[in-house]
C-alpha cells in the first residue's frame, strides 16, 4: 500500500515570544524584545493548516508543550508554589526563565526524523524525536515530543519509536529539518541527510554522527542515503537548519545553490541515490543568499495534492521580496514539475525564524497508518473550529519580556493546555 504524505502542524502554545534565544537564527535575534501576538500566531498556523487540509492531503496537529516548563523550574533549585517560582527565577535567572518559557515546539520540522514504513527495514514507520541539544529552550523539548507522538501514533505493530540520540556535541540533531526524501512510485526512496559545518560567525546545530545514527535506527537502505555537508557561507548567512535553503517531495529537490558546501559533489550524489530526481537549483545571481535567507523562499512546503498539482506553500515575506518573488514566480512558468505557489502569513512564527515548511513535521502513512493514528489531533473541519475557539478563549494577543514574570501567564498557560488535551481527547497527554 503505497504511503501519502501527513503534515503535522505545530500548534503554536499560548507563549510564544521574542526573547532571542536562538543563535545562528537572524531573525530571532533581530526580533529580540518585541512585543508577541500569541493569539494571532496560533490562528496564522491553524489557517495555513486548513488550506493544506483543503487541498485533500492528511493534516495533523503536533500540540505545544506546557510552558513554563515547571518541571526543570524544579530541576534547577526553584521551589515553593509556582507563583513563588516564577517569581524568583524572574528576579534571579531571568535568561533561564524565558527560555523555560519558549514555545518553540510550534517548529515541529525540528520535532523529529520520520522514515516511512515501505523504507524501513521492519516494515513501520519509524520516529526519533530530535535531541535539539545546541540550544537549552529547544532541548528541553524532546521529553514531550516523545509522549506525543506516542499518544498520536500508539500502535506498536505499525509504529517504533526511538529514544531522542544522546546530547552531545558531536550528536546534535535537530530532526526532519536536515533530511529529505525523494521517491517515485515503484522505486526504492532516497534520504537525504544535511549536516552542519561549523562556520565563521555560527556554529552548525546538525552533526554528521547523529544524521548517521538516525539512519542506522531507522534501517534505511545504506545505498540509497546520502550524508551531504551543508555549506559554511550558508550557516553563517542564518541557514540554522537546512530547511532554510532547500525543500524536496516527490522526485523534485529545490534549492539554493549555495546551500551545500560542495555543489557539484552533492548533486552527483543526490542522483546517484535517486537518479530520477529533479533538480530545480536557484543561482545565487538571481536570488542572493540573503534574500534566500530574508524571505524564506525555501522554507516552503513542497506539496502534492490528490490532483497532482506540486505546489508551493510560502510565506509572504517571500512575495514581498522581489528577487525571491519574481524566482518563484519563473519557476511556476517553467518546464518544471512545480505547478502552483501560494503565499501565507505566518508572520509571528516567522519573526522568530519559522516559515511554513518549519511549522509542520511529514509522516508519510499509508491509508491503514493514518487509520490507527488517534483521531482527535487530524484536522477536519470539526478540530479546526474547536481549535481556534479554544485558542479565542485562552490566548492572550500580546506578550511583553516583561510578561514572563507574570505569575498568572504561567498559570493561564498550564490551564490553556490541560483543557487542549481535553478537547484533543487526549487526556493523558501531558503525563502519560
Ligand atoms: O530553532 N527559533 C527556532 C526556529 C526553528 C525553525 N525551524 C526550522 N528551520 N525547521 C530555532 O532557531 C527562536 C526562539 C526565540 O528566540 O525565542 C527559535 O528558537
Amino acid at each position: 500500500m503505497s504511503a501519502r504524505e501527513a503534515n503535522f502542524d505545530g500548534l503554536i502554545g499560548p507563549t510564544h515570544n521574542y526573547a532571542g534565544l536562538a543563535l545562528g537564527n537572524v531573525a530571532s535575534a533581530t526580533n529580540k524584545g518585541a512585543v508577541s501576538n500569541p493569539k494571532a500566531a496560533a490562528l496564522q498556523g491553524l489557517a495555513k493548516a486548513k488550506a493544506v487540509a483543503e487541498t485533500g492531503l492528511v493534516q495533523g496537529v503536533l500540540p505545544p508543550h506546557p510552558r513554563p516548563d515547571f518541571r526543570t523550574l524544579h530541576a534547577l533549585g526553584f521551589r515553593g508554589s509556582e507563583a513563588r517560582m516564577i517569581e524568583q527565577a524572574a528576579k534571579d535567572a531571568p535568561d533561564i526563565l524565558a527560555n523555560l518559557y519558549s514555545a518553540s515546539a510550534m517548529w515541529t520540522a525540528n520535532a523529529a526524523t520520520i522514515a516511512p514504513s515501505a523504507d524501513a527495514a521492519d516494515g513501520r514507520v519509524h520516529f526519533t524525536p530530535a535531541n535539539l541539544s545546541s540550544h537549552l529552550h529547544r532541548s528541553l523539548e524532546a521529553p514531550q515530543t516523545a509522549r506525543s507522538l506516542n499518544t498520536i501514533f500508539a500502535d506498536d505493530r505499525r509504529f517504533a519509536h526511538h529514544e531522542p540520540l544522546p546530547a552531545g556535541a558531536g550528536l546534535g540533531d535537530e530532526g526532519a529539518a536536515n533530511h529529505t526524501r525523494l521517491h517515485v512510485d515503484g522505486e526504492g526512496a532516497a534520504h537525504i541527510f544535511v549536516y552542519g559545518l561549523d562556520g565563521e560567525r555560527f556554529r552548525a546545530r546538525q552533526a554528521r554522527r547523529a544524521s548517521e545514527a538516525v539512519a542506522r535506527l531507522h534501517g534505511l537502505d545504506a545505498g540509497r542515503t546520502a550524508f551531504l555537508p551543508q555549506s559554511r557561507r550558508a550557516i553563517d548567512a542564518g541557514a540554522f537548519h537546512n530547511d532554510v535553503v532547500g525543500v524536496g517531495d516527490g522526485r523534485v529537490y529545490f534549492f539554493h545553490e549555495h546551500s551545500f558546501e560542495d555543489l557539484d559533489a552533492a548533486r552527483a550524489e543526490i542522483l546517484r541515490i535517486a537518479p530520477y530526481a529533479e533538480l530545480i537549483m536557484a543561482p545565487a545571481d538571481e536570488v542572493p543568499l540573503d534574500d534566500a535567507i530574508r524571505s524564506y523562499l525555501f522554507n516552503s512546503q513542497l506539496l502534492t495534492p490528490p490532483d497532482g498539482a506540486k505546489t508551493l506553500i510560502l510565506p509572504t515575506e517571500a512575495e514581498e521580496n522581489e528577487a525571491a518573488r519574481r524566482f518563484v514566480e519563473k519557476t511556476v512558468q517553467a518546464d518544471n514539475s512545480i505547478a502552483a505557489a501560494r503565499y501565507f502569513n505566518v508572520r509571528e512564527s516567522m519573526r522568530n525564524g519559522g516559515g511554513p515548511a518549519c511549522l509542520r513535521l511529514r509522516v508519510a502513512l499509508t491509508e491503514d497508518e493514518v487509520a490507527a493514528a488517534h483521531r482527535g489531533f487530524l484536522l477536519t473541519d470539526e478540530t479546526y473550529e474547536r481549535l481556534t475557539g479554544w485558542v479565542e478563549r485562552w490566548y492572550r494577543d500580546r506578550i511583553a519580556p516583561d510578561d514572563l514574570a507574570d505569575p498568572a501567564l504561567a498559570r493561564e498557560s498550564h490551564e490553556a493546555v490541560e483543557a487542549l488535551a481535553d478537547l484533543l481527547g487526549a487526556p493523558r497527554l501531558y503525563s502519560a
